[in-house]
């Protein structure tokens, strides 16, 4: 069992007026974040991945697990093979297995099976989130709240990259399954998020989508 001493917390005492300044600077940060989906083939130094990637994982986890596991993809021949494994769920994907419903929800978007960005960008990052630990002599551990755990820690990368002004997109081609197959992985280790990593290209467009209100998202002392 790892037993953890406790330490006195490191934290910054903030004065209410630098609090807004910072609160508000970090919002306007995020809030011109966008998906992604036409990138510059610009190199990104390894670095900037590397911190995404230290950033990320310094998400708050079910018994502080950590179930998650970046797989970073720079080499031309794995990307190929990752855009003609995604584009073939893909196309199934939208060509049998998607219901009208869900069909017109993505319309608007202008999404369909075509992936040529896994082969433009950098480097692809496909997390992956680990069901449950397996000790040196083969035992099983329980993770916890392994969904939410890796959910918040791609929350994390999402903007640790969009503050450096990479873009990304995530993808999650489906089913997942043959990114296990390509790099190997064990059975314990499931994706869950594919991004594409790179500089957007300078004609990028996106569609023109509004962010709800506060109002819309949050409710204050509700009562029935
Ligand atoms: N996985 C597919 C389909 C897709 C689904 C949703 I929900 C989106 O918001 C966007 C796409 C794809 O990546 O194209």
């Amino acid at each position: 069992m790892v037993d953890y001493p406790f330490v006195p917390l490191d934290s910054e005492q903030v004065e209410p007026e630098e609090s807004r300044r910072r609160a508000r600077s970090f919002y306007e940060l995020m809030e011109r974040r966008r998906s992604v989906r036409h990138f510059s083939d610009q190199p990104v130094p390894r670095e900037l991945i590397e911190t995404a990637i230290r950033t990320a994982s310094t998400a708050p986890s079910g018994a502080h697990r950590q179930p998650w596991r970046f797989v970073v993809i720079g080499d031309p021949d794995i990307k190929h093979q990752i855009r003609v494994a995604a584009e073939a769920e893909e196309r199934k994907s939208y060509e049998e297995r998607m219901p009208d419903e869900w069909l017109q929800a993505l319309a608007p978007l202008g999404v369909d099976w075509h992936k040529p960005f896994l082969e433009v960008v950098p480097w692809i990052v496909v997390v992956f989130q680990e069901l449950f630990g397996v000790d040196d002599d083969g035992n099983k551990r329980k993770n916890y709240y392994v969904g939410e755990s890796v959910g918040i820690a791609c929350g994390l990368f999402i903007a640790s990259l969009h503050q450096m002004g990479l873009a990304t997109l995530t993808h999650t081609p489906s089913p997942m399954g043959f990114l296990r197959d390509i790099f190997g992985r064990p059975k314990n280790e499931k994706p869950y998020i594919l991004f594409p990593v790179g500089y957007p290209a300078e004609d990028a467009e996106v569609p023109d989508l509004r962010r709800k209100s506060l109002d819309e998202v949050a409710l204050w002392d509700p009562r029935p």
